[in-house]
């Protein structure tokens, strides 16, 4: 018994040091994984989007659902650009691993505006939602800009 708990142990202490890249099995499961991340991100992100943007009503509670959902898709997508994955069905530009640095950033910032567009969608109010709202696509169009190929 004392094994199997010794065993548990290890395989758990052996998971967490196992590169992201391991998750998937083959490059193109990264691909296909870190791409229906942003498809899901951007639905959510264009719902706040259509609220920002008086294109729909305002909802406290469907703006801040949606911005969870964004804060959540947020910080999958940057443990599937791992070795291999810069060919295939991706408009991923080299620079991601070249500029690895810069990308890094420019995730980063993203993940910090969203935060605070979650932090407006719980102020339950339209301004801070609208505020909150053009920085959070500026980091979105930064990424695009600079390391997507049209
Ligand atoms: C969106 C969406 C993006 C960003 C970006 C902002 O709604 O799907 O990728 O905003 O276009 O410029």
């Amino acid at each position: 018994m004392k094994n199997i708990f010794r065993l548990a142990i290890a395989a758990m202490a052996f998971a967490t040091l196992v590169p992201a890249q391991a998750q998937f099995a083959k490059p193109e499961d990264a691909i296909k994984y870190r791409k229906a991340s942003y498809t899901v991100m951007a639905a959510h992100f264009g719902r706040l989007g259509a609220m920002a943007n008086g294109r729909a009503p305002y909802d406290a509670k469907t703006a801040l659902e949606n911005a969870e959902l964004v804060s959540t898709m947020a910080k999958l997508p940057w443990a599937a650009y791992g070795e291999g994955t810069d060919k295939g069905d991706t408009r991923a530009k080299s620079e991601i691993w070249t500029e690895s640095a810069k990308f890094k950033e420019a995730s980063d910032k993203m993940q910090v505006e969203i935060g605070k567009l979650n932090v407006a969608a719980k102020a339950g109010s339209v301004d801070a939602l609208k505020a909150a709202f053009g920085p959070a696509a500026a980091s979105c169009k930064a990424c695009h800009d600079n390391f997507r190929k049209d």
